[in-house]
Formats: C-alpha cells, sequence, structure tokens
C-alpha cells in the first residue's frame, strides 16, 4: 500500500497546488524585492516590479538566476533574512574553487527535512526501520538532508557518513538496517563488496536504498536491486535549493516528484531561454517559494530533463521529472563530488605546466576513476623516474586539495597530446550513465 508523509499535500488538487504556488510566489517576489538588493536590480533592469508578478502565469517575466550570480554576490549577497536568522550553511564547490554557500533559517531545515521524509516514506520507511545514511556528512547536503528526514519518519537513523566500507556492512548485518542512503555508484560498491564475502541478497537485510547525487542508469538500479535484493529509488536535489529531496521517486519508479509546494519548476530552452512544454527536453529552472534565508528565484540548474504531469499511478499529484540527461556546463560528478576541468588546470598551471591535458574518467567495478595524463613542458622533460614521480605526487596533492578527490596523474612527454584545431576536448567520459 502506498503511504504518504503529508497527504494532504502529497496528492493535492492540480488546482490546490497551482494556488499554493500562486499566493507564495507573489509573497515572496515581495520578500526577495524589499529584502535582496543584488535580484532587486535585475528586476528593475528588467523594468519590472513586484506588482507585476500577480499569479504564477507571470513566471516567466522574472530573470534568472544562474551560478554565476551566485558566485558574483558570495558570500552574503542573496540572503534573504538577516544573518543571525541563519542557523546553519551548506555550501558546494565552484569552478574556481570558490564555494557556493547556502545558508539555512530553522523554517528552511525544517522545510528540506520534510521532502527527505516524503521521499524516505515514498520508498516505503517507516519509525520500525532502520536507516543507514552514507552519504558524506558535513558542506555536503547528503547526509544531513537524509538523516533529517529519517528522524522526521521515526527511523532508528545510523548516521555513519560515506567510507569504511567494511564497517559500513558489519553495521547493516549487525543492526538489521533495513533503508540504505548513499549514492548510487557507492551503494553498488558495497552490493560488490557483499557479493564478495559470499552474502546473498536473502542474507543481506537492506529492503530499500534512496541514491542520488549523480547521474545513474536504469541498468545500475537493476544491478544495485538485483546484489542488494532492495528496491533502489532515485532523490534528486542541488544545495542552492536545499539539497536532497527536491525530488524524489515513488512506488513506480518512473520518474521523481517534485515538491512543487516548495519548489516551481520549469524547463526552458538553455539558448533561448524561452518555457518549453511538459514531454520537450531542456534546462531545469527552480523557483523556491518558501525558502526564508536563500530564495533563488528562477534558478538555472543547468540539469537537462523533461517534466510530465500524467497523472501518476502511486496517487502523488505533483509533477515528474525524468532523470537528469546531462548538464549545460561542463561539470563533472565524480563519487558524488562536483568537479570542474577548470578546477584542474588551475592546478596544472598553478605548478608549472601548460593547458595541454587530458581528463579521462571511467566507471571501474562501479566506482568512477579519474585519471589525468599531463604533458610535461620542454623544460621539466626527464628520463629521471624519481623526478617524475615526485612531480607526479605533487599534482595528486595539489588536485586532492582543490577537488577533495585523489585522481591517478601520468606525466607524459611534451607534444604527445593531440591538439585541437576547434574547441579542446578535454574529458572524456567513459563512463556508460
Ligand atoms: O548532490 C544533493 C543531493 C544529495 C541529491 C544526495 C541527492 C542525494 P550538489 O552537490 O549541489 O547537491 O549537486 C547537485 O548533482 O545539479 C545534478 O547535476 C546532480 N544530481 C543530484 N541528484 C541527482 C540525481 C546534491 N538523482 C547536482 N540524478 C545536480 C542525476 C543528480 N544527477
Amino acid at each position: 500500500m502506498e503511504r504518504y508523509f503529508q497527504p494532504e499535500i502529497e496528492t493535492a488538487s492540480r488546482e490546490q497546488i497551482r494556488a499554493w504556488q500562486d499566493e507564495k510566489l507573489v509573497k515572496q517576489v515581495r520578500h526577495v524585492w524589499e529584502h535582496v538588493p543584488y535580484y532587486r536590480r535585475k528586476m528593475e533592469a528588467a523594468g519590472l516590479s513586484p506588482d507585476d508578478i500577480k499569479s504564477s502565469d507571470d513566471l516567466s517575466k522574472l530573470p534568472f538566476l544562474s551560478k554565476a550570480d551566485l558566485r558574483e554576490a558570495y558570500p552574503y549577497g542573496l540572503l534573504g533574512v538577516e544573518l543571525k536568522d541563519c542557523v546553519r550553511i551548506h555550501s558546494t564547490s565552484g569552478t574556481t574553487g570558490k564555494r557556493v554557500v547556502a545558508f539555512y533559517t530553522q523554517a528552511d531545515i525544517d522545510l528540506w527535512e520534510d521532502c527527505c521524509a516524503r521521499a524516505l516514506t515514498a520508498a516505503g520507511a517507516t519509525k520500525d526501520d532502520v536507516c543507514q545514511v552514507s552519504y558524506g556528512f558535513g558542506l555536503f547536503t547528503g547526509g544531513a538532508g537524509l538523516n533529517g528526514g529519517s528522524h522526521k519518519v521515526g527511523c532508528l537513523t545510523v548516521p555513519i557518513s560515506s567510507g569504511n566500507t567494511e564497517r559500513q556492512i558489519m553495521f547493516i548485518r549487525d543492526l538489521n538496517a533495513t533503508v540504505l542512503c548513499c549514492t548510487p555508484s557507492y551503494a553498488a560498491y558495497l552490493g560488490e563488496s557483499m557479493k564478495e564475502m559470499g552474502l546473498t541478497p536473502d542474507q543481506i537485510p537492506l529492503k530499500a536504498g534512496i541514491f542520488g547525487a549523480e547521474a545513474w542508469s536504469e541498468e545500475m538500479r537493476r544491478s544495485i536491486e538485483e546484489t542488494l535484493g532492495i528496491k533502489a529509488f532515485d532523490i534528486y536535489g542541488l544545495t542552492e535549493l536545499s539539497g536532497p529531496g527536491v525530488a524524489f521517486e515513488c512506488s513506480q519508479q518512473s520518474g521523481m516528484h517534485i515538491n512543487e509546494d516548495h519548489f516551481i519548476a520549469e524547463v526552458i530552452d538553455p539558448d533561448t531561454g524561452e518555457p518549453l512544454p511538459d514531454g520537450e527536453q531542456g534546462e531545469l529552472v527552480f523557483t523556491a517559494i518558501d525558502k526564508q534565508a536563500f530564495p533563488l528565484l528562477r534558478y538555472r540548474t543547468r540539469d537537462i530533463c523533461v517534466l510530465s504531469h500524467e497523472k501518476c499511478a502511486c496517487g502523488r499529484t505533483h509533477v515528474k521529472m525524468s532523470k537528469p540527461r546531462g548538464r549545460t556546463d561542463d561539470m563533472l560528478i565524480i563519487r558524488g563530488v562536483n568537479v570542474f576541468p577548470s578546477q584542474i588546470e588551475t592546478v596544472l598551471l598553478n605548478q608549472g605546466y601548460a593547458a595541454n591535458y587530458q581528463i579521462i574518467v571511467d566507471r571501474v567495478r562501479n566506482t568512477d576513476t579519474l585519471d589525468i595524463q599531463v604533458e610535461m613542458t620542454p623544460e621539466m622533460f626527464t628520463d629521471s623516474m624519481g623526478e617524475i614521480s615526485d612531480r607526479q605526487k605533487k599534482l595528486v596533492e595539489g588536485l586532492r586539495a582543490m577537488l577533495g578527490l585523489t585522481a591517478k596523474v601520468t606525466l607524459v612527454a611534451p607534444k604527445s597530446i593531440v591538439r585541437s584545431e576547434g574547441k579542446a576536448v578535454r574529458v572524456i567520459d567513459n563512463r556508460k550513465i
């Protein structure tokens, strides 16, 4: 039987959802106009005042916000409340190594945790469950979001964070964890490790998984479900909008319901900015109509997907988004960590290399790998293995500091990386996702 965390909201009529959105949007626009000078200037430049926004029909008049705006306004420029009313930040890495910082009031955290509780409940979790939260805790939103949601549902929560696979498996078995929250690649890795230990799906107590923060295919879903003996649910979100739980999968596993009482979703043509109808693929744009501390209007996610208002058999009435089918920018997500090629380039240039490099990403035994081939300059070129190995080590360290990830670095001879006549292809992504 389908369970809802907030049935009156999750199964509300379309008219009711629309009425909430209209009312909240008008209020939010006025709030932003009065409290966020950065956005007010954008509205003024577009010749708009809050009186021009009378309902969600007027949404497309509002100017977009992009990651570039967030960087420009860093750190406090988009705050919608006084700093003393904020209780937490989370953060995500940015192209220049400068992070985007998102702020939360207590009400924002409550709202976000409700969204995560909806996701957990849709995956079948109840207060009888033991929920192991194996997303990272800290500035990353995965751990905190699902941890809060799990508390709201009343599960016995295991805030183990990511890593230390042996301990993960020990807790799953000893505490009879029934729900697992982590990135899909980590779920696959845990599954593989348990298989190697000789555990069959019926010896693994897990029954459901809530996996997101990176792209994953239906094939990967099936393989995780088989190895762990679970049903695997997708969850979507981004730091700028709170974190996980902006959208989540229900029992139908065919797209993610967007929490439309808090977020208005649009799909736009990334080139023209024109809103597109249901079923057409474009860039996902969100307007946060309830958030206080970081009230982003028409935020361009760069995620490419399709929206559908088709009736869902689960009974939920909120619009569904397809799995994101890629991004409009060059951001890579490697083991759940956002990586921009420009960050890698910064490290190389800082250590005296030229911008002749190639980034090769793959997925080996369900774990993302990051290999970087870097050309030595003619001045650096040497036959001494010791010298080369020292240089490689220094690059690995610099990259770890910048990205928070371990990469494999191979130094190659000058002029051995193919030069491009047009745009340089720096990234070769061999992952089948
Ligand atoms: O990844 C929040 C999150 C944590 C979502 C845990 C789900 C589970 P960021 O680090 O800010 O936030 O990265 C956001 O990750 O714009 C997408 O490109 C990508 N992404 C998130 N969820 C999915 C998903 C978190 N289910 C960026 N499928 C987003 C594909 C996803 N991509």
